[in-house]
């Protein structure tokens, strides 16, 4: 039985917008306000998705969510004809109307997390979608998501959707974006890195000052109690203080791991030594291979530079014969310490990663989105691969289509004061409801559900 590896990226909707809703985020608090381009930022994620694959990589792809929410404004207390909600909504509570319009489920880095069939106690694939209690925009994403995970992933006999965790500050939760999964190869058993910033009764001292943390440690134990992941197989670390501060809000903007390597950021946990003995005693009861630790010094390439290049925030992707290739993007080619690191990693990482691709994916990154943020990886066995939905599987002929659905459809440039162009709403319904037809997804969005027009 071949198991291999997935990557779901997420469709950029036709919304796609700057609204500087991430605070710790710094791109995101940086370009607030700025012209966004749609149709170029769902073209750039396309441009990616089809350099994965001529890589080898195998594809599928999530669905944006209906963007404005109206039902989100309706649920706030706005009412009347969705022209009014929006309209309303425009004048007299901007913030709101911008949670409502985020393309923000793009990242499907933070949809859910997921564990493989190998590694659950049952032998099934467990999906948690993540709650993104943290941020009002995010935090509207976990039931659609839910949606789509079941429509995906639709029988029971192989696959397990876990409820999204309660939507408090103690249980926050941003999905595999704080979490990595070490393997000696996919069908074998994987070692569970999963990074938290914050916990019940943490210390002043490894308390972030500036910036809130996103993760909490209760969080991801629930997670891997409900996927019934061994506690041999779990390591469980806190992320710097520090560095959440300087703007890491994912861990995912520090490290990157695939098989058995895993490249990081010095500032990456707040108790490097400690992590990195747990991670090699619990790997070598998994593998008779090392566990490879590739890290990058600050006196390098400081902190600072990794979140500007978001040289981390890469896909580490496995190219066959023990080679990889690293996805990173094309800011990374404008950073000096980075591009010079870049050039070495090669020989740094004794011939494993053979190759550096550098997409362009600047409106993401706009917003804080790198390559890695914008795929959810997903481990499949033959039979588990058959019984989800084919219709989301990326080949040439999707490829294609996609692309020809977003030029149709999507808008060159959007300011924010277009989020209430009753337009912008009927042009991304109509989208929608094509893409649900070319993805063989069925009715899945409100609008598509209800007769009243109140999605
Ligand atoms: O949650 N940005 C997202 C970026 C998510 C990146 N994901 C990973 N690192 N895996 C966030 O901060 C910005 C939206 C705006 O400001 O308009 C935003 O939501």
């Amino acid at each position: 039985m071949n198991t291999l590896e997935y990557s779901f990226d997420g469709l950029v909707g036709p919304t796609h917008n700057y609204a500087a809703l991430s605070q710790g985020n710094l791109a995101s608090m940086q370009h607030g306000n700025q012209v966004s381009h749609p149709k170029e930022a769902a073209l750039q994620g396309l441009t990616k998705m089809a350099l994965l694959r001529r890589l080898g990589i195998h594809l599928g792809v999530f669905p944006p969510h209906e963007r404005p929410s109206v039902s989100f404004l309706r649920s706030l207390g706005f009412s009347g004809t969705d022209e009014a909600v929006l309209r309303r909504a425009l004048k007299e509570a901007p913030f709101l109307l911008a949670c409502a319009s985020s393309a923000s489920a793009m990242w499907t880095a933070n949809s859910c997390t997921m564990s493989p069939s190998v590694d659950s106690a049952d032998g099934k694939v467990h999906f948690t979608p993540a709650n993104l209690a943290s941020k009002l925009h995010r935090s509207i994403e976990p039931s659609f998501t839910s949606e789509i995970l079941r429509t995906i992933f639709p029988r029971s006999d192989h696959f397990v959707h876990h409820a999204p965790l309660p939507a408090s500050d103690s249980m926050g939760d941003e999905g595999a974006a704080n979490h990595t999964r070490l393997c000696p190869g996919q069908k074998e058993r994987g070692l569970h890195l999963f990074v938290f910033g914050k916990q019940q009764g943490m210390r002043l001292a490894e308390t972030p000052r500036v910036f809130a943390a996103r993760q909490s440690k209760e969080a991801s134990e629930s997670i891997a109690r409900l996927h019934g992941l061994p506690s041999g197989q779990t390591v469980f670390a806190k992320q710097s203080a520090h560095a959440i501060d300087a703007g890491v809000f994912h861990n995912d903007v520090v490290s990157v791991g695939n098989e058995n390597l895993f490249f990081y950021h010095e500032s990456c946990f707040e108790n490097e030594a400690e992590v990195v003995e747990e991670m090699k005693i619990k790997w070598a009861a998994l593998s008779k291979e090392p566990l490879v630790f590739l890290k990058v010094p600050e006196a390098e390439v400081p902190l600072s530079d990794v979140i500007r290049s978001y040289l981390f925030n890469s896909q580490l992707v496995s190219l066959g014969h023990g080679k990889m290739a690293l996805i990173a993007p094309s800011e990374c080619e404008e950073i000096g310490s980075v591009k010079a690191f870049l050039q070495s990693l090669e020989s740094r990482s004794g011939g494993r990663i053979s190759e550096v691709h550098t997409p362009r994916l600047r409106e993401s990154m706009q917003n804080g989105g790198g390559p890695a943020c914008l795929r959810l990886r997903v481990v499949l066995s033959e039979a588990e691969r058959a019984a989800a939905l084919p219709g989301v599987f990326l080949d040439d002929a999707l490829t294609r289509r996609l692309e020809t659905w977003v030029k149709t459809h999507y808008r060159d440039e959007l300011k924010p004061s277009d989020l209430a162009d009753p337009q912008l709403l009927l042009e991304s319904r109509t989208a929608l409801d094509e893409l649900t037809q070319i993805l063989g997804m069925g009715s899945l969005y409100g609008f598509q559900k209800s007769n009243s027009g109140h999605a």
